[in-house]
């Protein structure tokens, strides 16, 4: 084959021959298939460069053989660790102490990188295309991707930015979504944002392993082709590292990094918050995290004492390890309620994970990123020995602290905040939501991420007095959620929790019907001084010059209600609704040379209205 193949093809061929990965090549036939024997050799080495230990595919091997071994025996990974429950802040919105941290953080807004990990297929949710296209509402159909720029792009001038870098995003993406989201983008012409602060990290995918011995497996139908499987979400560190992405944005003056996941509309409400609490904690890793109901599917954050060497480490104990942790050692009943909150005293992971990012670069420089693995074969005999189907190693992003050194070990914390405020993802399909719901776990179907979305704007409105009627409950693709009123403020108007107040001065003047719709969009300055709505409204608030202040606005028109739908594009079929837009108010705000626009009396139905003078730019 000296022909067919390149000269460090041949000595990694050599070196799998050794690791007892002989099977690749038995079916090769000297000068035969050199075009297929090529391209299974480019597979090979790609799986070889890719992987971030120094001896590539080999030390994948091993590590599946080691974890292999662990798995056989049954041994728990978790033996001789103790939990308790770690440093962190629960918060809720609407109280003192929450706008303290919020106020804490708001300056540092404008130092934060973004990590969106978008590299999952989402099988679970049984979508044709990639989830951040997916409209987050239905009210405007904005999608994952354009919401999650929009708020960066809001912070950025709203706070204003450090040095002379913009505010950057990173998105990790993998063979199943690089295309996709690629195109995306360029189509909508990155939604806005500088195309020179977006950065797509790819992640490559790893041999699938056919046993025990740490065989690399073939495509059943296919010897020249490897079944390769995707490695878990725990690449984005070592990308993150080996793109020189978190060394750049802390030279380029930022100090911290979020990560955060696809279809989670509600993640930035509390990000302030967060950076509150990490900044007054001193944290390098801070968990955003809900409270946890026990038995609930969530990994609980823990900190772990290990009752020999007394080493600590603050980390997330998945659901399925946590009861037989916990009867093992402090509760002899297991994952169990505390009696007093009716929740279990563990945070709730949701995988939104805020950095320090000068010791998180200087971890990197030390680890390369590399997240501990494990491994979760499904056996097809008792003495485990034959898998069911092949199996790979995977790693997790919220391991990280598992890589952590000296003192930073200590320095690991969470902020938790009621799951309606922070925590919606859209996960399901509608069979498995219909299901997750009846058992009395949230649905995180299409139609409750947009549901939620609505209803957190709308008891933001509530904590700063705003009377808002509940909404009718609405079962559609047999999920029953609350429906309303449905309000969508665009960050541009307001990010965070802490600037309603101003945005809805006139407290319990402002008052909406639980039918009704509100839009605001738009980066400009907008105060209601009183409101009546029974409708829906839409305004467009212009861009950031524009000033405008409504002293009594009254909407009163037919407003939009769902229609059940059973056609129509994927994703209107996957909630089983569309909108019936059937009458509107809309309100062009513009710019009055420097002067807040007075609105005054008024009274509005379905017409379209535009305060004229001053033209206004175009908030992009
Ligand atoms: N993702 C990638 O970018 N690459 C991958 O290889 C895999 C995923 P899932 P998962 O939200 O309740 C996590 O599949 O892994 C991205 C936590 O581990 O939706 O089952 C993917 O695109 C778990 O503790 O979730 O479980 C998506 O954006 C719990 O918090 C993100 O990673 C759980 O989420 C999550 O991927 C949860």
């Amino acid at each position: 084959f000296v022909k067919t193949i390149a000269k460090d093809e041949m000595a990694l061929a050599k070196k799998l021959v050794d690791d007892g990965q002989g099977h690749l090549f038995a079916h090769w036939k000297n000068g035969k298939d050199a075009k297929k024997i090529k391209a299974q050799m480019a597979t090979l080495m790609q799986l070889h460069k890719s992987y971030p230990l120094p001896d590539g595919l080999l030390s994948y091997t091993k590590n599946a053989r080691d974890l292999l071994a662990v798995s056989k025996a049954g041994k728990n990974p978790l033996e001789g660790w103790s939990p308790s429950v770690p440093q962190g802040e629960s918060l809720a919105v609407g109280t003192p102490e929450f706008d303290d941290f919020e106020s804490l953080g708001g300056p540092l807004l404008s130092k934060v990188g973004f990590v969106l990990v978008a590299g999952g297929l989402g099988e679970r949710l049984g979508y044709g295309g990639i989830k951040v296209e997916l409209p987050t509402e239905s009210c405007t159909e904005t999608c994952y991707l354009q919401y999650y720029i929009e708020t960066i792009l809001s912070i950025q001038q709203k706070h204003g930015v450090v040095g002379k870098t913009h505010l950057p995003l990173a998105i990790m993406v993998s063979d199943d979504t690089y295309e996709k989201t690629n195109a995306l983008l360029k189509r909508n012409k990155f939604f806005g944002m500088d195309k020179k602060y977006v950065t797509l990290m790819k992640q490559e995918k790893v041999a699938a392993i056919s046993d025990n011995d740490g065989k690399i497996a073939q495509a059943e139908d296919d010897p020249y082709k490897i079944e390769c499987k995707p490695h878990g979400h725990g690449d984005v560190h070592s990308l993150m590292h080996s793109t020189g992405t978190a060394a750049r944005w802390l030279n380029a003056g930022l100090e911290y990094c979020v990560f955060f996941q696809d279809t989670n509309g509600l993640g930035f409400h509390t990000l302030a918050a967060s950076l509150g609490v990490s900044s007054k904690l001193n944290l390098v890793m801070n968990s955003l995290a809900i409270p946890r109901k026990a038995k609930q599917a969530v990994g609980a954050v823990c900190q772990l004492t290990n009752g020999e060497t007394k080493e600590e480490r603050t980390i997330n104990v998945e659901y399925n390890q946590l009861d037989p942790l916990l009867r093992a050692t402090v509760s002899p009943d297991g994952d169990v309620n505390d009696k007093s909150t009716g929740f279990s005293p563990y945070p709730g992971n949701i995988n939104q994970l805020l950095f320090s990012l000068k010791e998180y670069v200087d971890n990197l420089k030390e680890t390369s990123g590399v997240m501990a693995e494990f491994v979760n074969p499904k056996y097809a005999d008792v003495a485990k020995t034959v898998f069911k189907k092949p199996t790979r190693l995977e790693c997790m992003m919220q391991d990280y602290p598992m890589v952590l050194k000296g003192d930073d070990t200590k320095r690991v914390g969470f902020t938790s905040v009621s799951a309606d405020m922070c925590f919606s993802p859209v996960k399901n399909d509608t069979t498995a939501g219909a299901a997750a719901q009846a058992s009395g776990t949230h649905p995180a179907v299409a139609f409750s991420g947009e549901s939620d979305q609505y209803n957190a704007i709308a008891k933001i409105m509530r904590s700063v007095g705003c009377k808002l009627q509940a909404g009718e409950k609405k079962t559609f693709n047999s999920v029953t959620m609350v429906t309303g009123p449905k309000i969508v403020v665009k960050p541009g108007v307001c990010c965070q929790p802490g600037d309603y107040k101003a945005t809805f001065a006139g407290g319990d003047k402002i008052k909406i019907t639980g039918g009704s719709v509100l839009i605001l969009k738009g980066m400009g300055k907008v105060v209601f001084n009183s409101l009546k709505l029974n409708g829906a409204l839409v305004i467009n608030t212009g861009g950031l010059k524009s000033e405008t202040v409504f002293d009594n606005l009254v909407i009163e028109n037919k407003g939009w209600t769902e229609v059940p739908a059973a056609d129509g594009p994927e994703w209107v079929k996957m909630r089983g609704y569309t909108l019936d837009k059937t009458e509107t108010a809309e309100i062009i705000c513009s710019h009055h040379a420097g002067k807040p626009y007075k609105w005054g009396e008024g009274s509005v139905g379905g017409t379209v209205v535009e305060p004229v003078e001053g033209a206004e730019e175009d908030p992009k």
